[in-house]
């Protein structure tokens, strides 16, 4: 592909910095109102363009649909500490009219063979550049902190193995998206006394930083 990458990524990462300041923006209102948060951090990328290109390749995506077809050129991360947080954000999300929700895909409900639990929002966001509005696309994942944890650790697994991971491994790996999911749900039975001490913690920390 011979293409000048830096000048179509522009609006990409124009719209990661953003969206990273909006979701940012969510967690820092929910903290002033004293409400727990659904959102324990948030992270953003644009995708490198090896991987552009690789993926491109793998889907048999020419240059010109490139942009309509990939849909996590930008993409965003929004980590939270339970389950449920995660339904909180995608209402949150579907309330916004900042951008339009394309398309959702639950890889909670339906976990992908690798263990993969994760749940993805494309949207279609409008970016300001020099000739006007741009509609890109881009890819929110939402997970708990223990799906990031395991997602994380198997993608680099999966770079290694470029793809090809030995079986053992891969029935570990499985048995670890388990055992991560298993935390989530030993999570969730004491999410209200966790969320009670974190507030504790919170308004103890609040009066020692203002004497
Ligand atoms: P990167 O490096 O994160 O950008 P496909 O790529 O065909 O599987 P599709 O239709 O493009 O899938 O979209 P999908 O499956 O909704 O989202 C793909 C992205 O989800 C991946 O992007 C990963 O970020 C994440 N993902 C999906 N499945 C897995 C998995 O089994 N393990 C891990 N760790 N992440 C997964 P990229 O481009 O593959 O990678």
């Amino acid at each position: 592909m011979n293409m000048d990458w830096e000048t179509l990524l522009v609006p990409y990462k124009q719209a990661v910095d953003e969206l990273k300041i909006k979701f940012r923006g969510i967690r820092e209102q929910f903290e002033k109102s004293s409400q727990s948060c659904p959102i324990e951090f948030v992270t953003g990328r644009v995708k490198p363009v090896k991987s552009i290109i690789n993926k491109a390749y793998q889907k048999n995506i020419t240059e010109d649909r490139l942009e309509n077809e990939l849909q996590d050129l930008a993409g965003i991360r929004i980590m939270c500490q339970f389950t449920n947080d995660i339904e909180t954000v995608i209402n949150l999300l579907r309330q916004r009219n900042d951008f339009t929700i394309l398309e959702e895909r639950d890889y909670i409900t339906h976990k992908k063979p690798s263990g993969y639990r994760s749940y993805h929002v494309v949207i279609e966001y409008p970016v300001q550049v020099l000739e006007g509005e741009k509609k890109i696309l881009a890819e929110i994942q939402i997970r708990t902190l223990a799906m990031n944890f395991w997602a994380t650790i198997e993608h680099s697994i999966n770079y290694k193995y470029q793809g090809q991971i030995p079986e053992d491994i891969r029935e570990r790996l499985q048995r670890a998206a388990e055992a991560a999911n298993r935390l989530d749900e030993e999570m969730s039975q004491i999410r209200g006394e966790i969320q009670d001490a974190q507030l504790v913690f919170l308004e103890r920390n609040d009066q020692s930083s203002e004497t």
